[in-house]
């Protein structure tokens, strides 16, 4: 499969690579660490990495602006996206032959040419095994840029190595990676430091989240408290996780008001909590979800719930 993809990418003069909305550091390490890779195996192709913008990662990278007509005739490669729909930049569809590389499952299995690797930690990981495989067939060349971004994803979907998907692989990745010339200390700044408004309301949070005798807790953050912190609801995705530090929670819920709705992010460490997600006007994976209620009473009745689970 590795090799038919570099046999296509060689014979296109055109590239557009594409990733998911709402990029997170895999998103633009798969699809801007191949462009780089690509830049400089092929200094005669044109390569593009298309996609809005997402100003958090403007410290890793910017996407570029791609027209109607460079499509004409491209190949187009998704990294890091399951589905169609959240392909983002919907013209992917007006390439002229579609490559899909991704780690999720491949319940929408797109594209003219599919690799998808689920025990891969990431799709960062699965682009620098593309590269060795460049490299040992068809004289691929990594840059230091490159590298640098394809460490960051592998870092971001990892959970800076923790999480079950890092494997010996990962690690041996990384070790090559690390022997180009960028500054991981920069690097690390730009994808952990925090704006100190929102380390105030991650203190408020762990001084006041309320958990019970079986691990289950919850935190209620009302208008007024974010208007007092000055975060803003959608800033606060950042500090779901935090809660996950204390020891014996089980599944926990971080209510968030906003004008219209209050939204439900529920997390786990074992209990199926999708399922009550559910229940709530949403859904997503069995370990982390969301929800909406209109209600605080509605709010009480989900911690409930949650309770139960827990027991
Ligand atoms: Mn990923």
């Amino acid at each position: 499969m590795k090799r038919q993809i570099i046999d296509t990418i060689s014979a296109y003069k055109t590239i557009i690579i594409h990733r998911h909305v709402r990029p997170d550091p895999d998103a633009y390490g798969s699809s801007m660490g191949l462009k780089g890779i690509l830049q400089a195996s092929y200094p005669d192709k044109q390569i593009y990495v298309t996609g809005e913008h997402e100003e958090t990662l403007s410290f890793l990278d910017h996407p570029d602006q791609v027209t109607d007509e460079q499509f004409e005739g491209a190949l187009v490669i998704v990294t890091d996206t399951a589905n169609t729909e959240r392909i983002d930049d919907q013209r992917y569809k007006s390439g002229a032959f579609i490559i899909k590389i991704d780690h999720h499952p491949n319940d929408d299995a797109y594209g003219d040419l599919l690799w998808v690797n689920t025990q891969a930690s990431s799709a960062s990981e699965m682009i620098y095994e593309l590269f060795e495989e460049g490299k040992a067939n068809a004289n691929w060349k990594m840059s230091d840029g490159a590298a640098r971004i394809l460490f960051a994803g592998i870092v971001g979907d990892t959970g800076r190595f923790m999480f079950q998907s890092t494997s010996k692989k990962t690690f041996e990745t990384v070790a090559d990676l690390i022997t180009y010339d960028f500054d991981r200390t920069e690097l690390f700044n730009g994808m952990y430091e925090v704006d100190r408004n929102l380390l105030h309301l991650q203190g408020h949070i762990y001084q006041h989240f309320i958990m019970d005798e079986n691990g289950a807790a919850f935190i209620k953050l009302p208008l007024k408290t974010l208007e007092e912190f000055g975060v803003t609801a959608s800033e606060t995705s950042l500090l779901v996780g935090s809660l996950g530090n204390v020891k014996g929670i089980k599944a926990w819920i971080m209510f968030i008001e906003e004008e219209d709705q209050i939204r439900v992010r529920l997390r786990s460490k074992g209990p199926i909590i999708n399922e009550l997600a559910k229940e709530y006007n949403g859904g997503g994976h069995p370990l982390a979800s969301g929800a909406s209620v209109y209600s605080w009473d509605t709010a009480d009745e989900v911690i409930a719930k949650l309770k139960k689970l827990c027991q």
